[in-house]
């Protein structure tokens, strides 16, 4: 590769579509892909020290926390909140929010989860960082509050993941196109893999849980019966893909086609997976790369935030996909 570009120098050039930002987005988004080495280096290391089984510990979401989810957490907080270039974040494994030192300087939410899928840490399957990150509402970073870590998804000025997997790859949108820039550990660089990410109209493969079938609405089981229906017009049936790591699994269909749904359960009325750090930032990429994402009904970065840790249902993947789901949902499918 003749001409390598560091995610560094791309973010820098991504600067000239935010004249007003002065060079802080950059920041932003530097300080992110500094953290994310600092939890790549233990990641991909997690089976030689004693940083993997559980914490003995419970976090907010009622779930045991394992040392590498408390490990990331831990890492992102400190490698970011040191250079004060944000003024409040919110982290899933955080109950409140969090005023990182030197918030007095910061502009800037950030919205986080630090390590997604950990269920699949201690068993090698490709885990997730997902961040999401706003202006704040004020201009007093010292009166950040809750309410500039609620604001609509359609605000976010940044979002992103990484993919810790057989490779170690980040993915970042700042409205202007996805982009994605692999770790190479011989330099200690993300360089750019995946210029201007679109992902295609429709794919072959649907990702869900069936094992949840029980727990599913008609509008769901009723999808299921037609995905997998023989039909070759259609290009169904379509292929099941799924991982049980968020990340994974958007990841490879945003890069190859197909949908993922985690729809309401009779277990979890209004899905499991969260808005804040989960839902938005996957859904800003997703529609920066032509794709769709919504609740079953609504545009997920439409969505009025209440709360920190809420949940919503989550259709997202490519357009032509996601609308077919949509309709069975809506009972609009018979
Ligand atoms: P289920 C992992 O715990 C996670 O939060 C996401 O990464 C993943 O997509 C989902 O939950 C899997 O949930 O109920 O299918 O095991």
């Amino acid at each position: 590769m003749s001409n390598l570009i560091t995610i560094e120098r791309h973010i820098l050039e991504q600067q000239k579509f935010f004249p007003e930002a002065s060079g802080e987005l950059t920041d932003l988004l530097n300080d992110v892909a500094f953290a994310a080495k600092l939890v790549r280096r233990e990641v991909v290391r997690a089976g030689l020290v004693d940083i993997l089984g559980f914490t003995g510990n419970i976090n907010v979401q009622g779930e045991e926390v394992k040392k590498l989810d408390l490990f990331a957490n831990e890492k992102i907080i400190s490698a970011i909140g040191q250079h004060g270039r944000f003024a409040i974040m919110g982290s899933e494994e955080n109950e409140g929010i969090i005023i990182p030192p030197k918030n007095e300087t910061g502009n800037y939410a950030l919205l986080f989860d630090p390590l997604d899928g950990s269920s699949n840490i201690d068993v090698n399957v490709s885990v997730g960082t997902i961040f999401s990150i706003y202006k704040l509402k004020g201009d007093d970073p010292c009166k950040a509050s809750i309410s500039d870590c609620l604001q609509h998804g359609y605000e976010q000025v940044a979002a992103g993941y990484v993919i810790y997997g057989s490779s170690v790859v980040m993915v970042y949108t700042t409205g202007h196109g996805v982009h994605g820039f692999t770790y190479d550990p011989t330099i200690g660089e993300f360089l750019l893999s995946h210029e201007n990410i679109t992902t295609p109209k429709s794919g072959k493969y649907y990702s869900i849980n069936e094992g949840s079938y029980a727990q599913f609405n008609e509008g769901t089981k009723k999808y299921l019966d037609y995905i997998k229906e023989e039909d070759p017009a259609t290009g169904r049936p379509y292929s099941t893909r799924y991982i049980g790591s968020l990340v994974a699994d958007f990841h490879r269909n945003l890069l190859t086609g197909g949908v993922f749904v985690y729809p309401p359960t009779t277990k979890h009325l209004n899905g499991k997976l969260r808005l804040m750090y989960e839902a938005n930032p996957l859904a800003f990429i997703c529609e920066q790369a032509g794709g769709r994402a919504t609740n079953g009904r609504t545009r997920i970065l439409d969505i009025q935030p209440t709360e920190l840790h809420q949940r919503t249902p989550l259709y997202i993947g490519s357009v032509d996909d996601v609308i077919i789901a949509e309709e069975f949902e809506q009972g609009i499918r018979p």
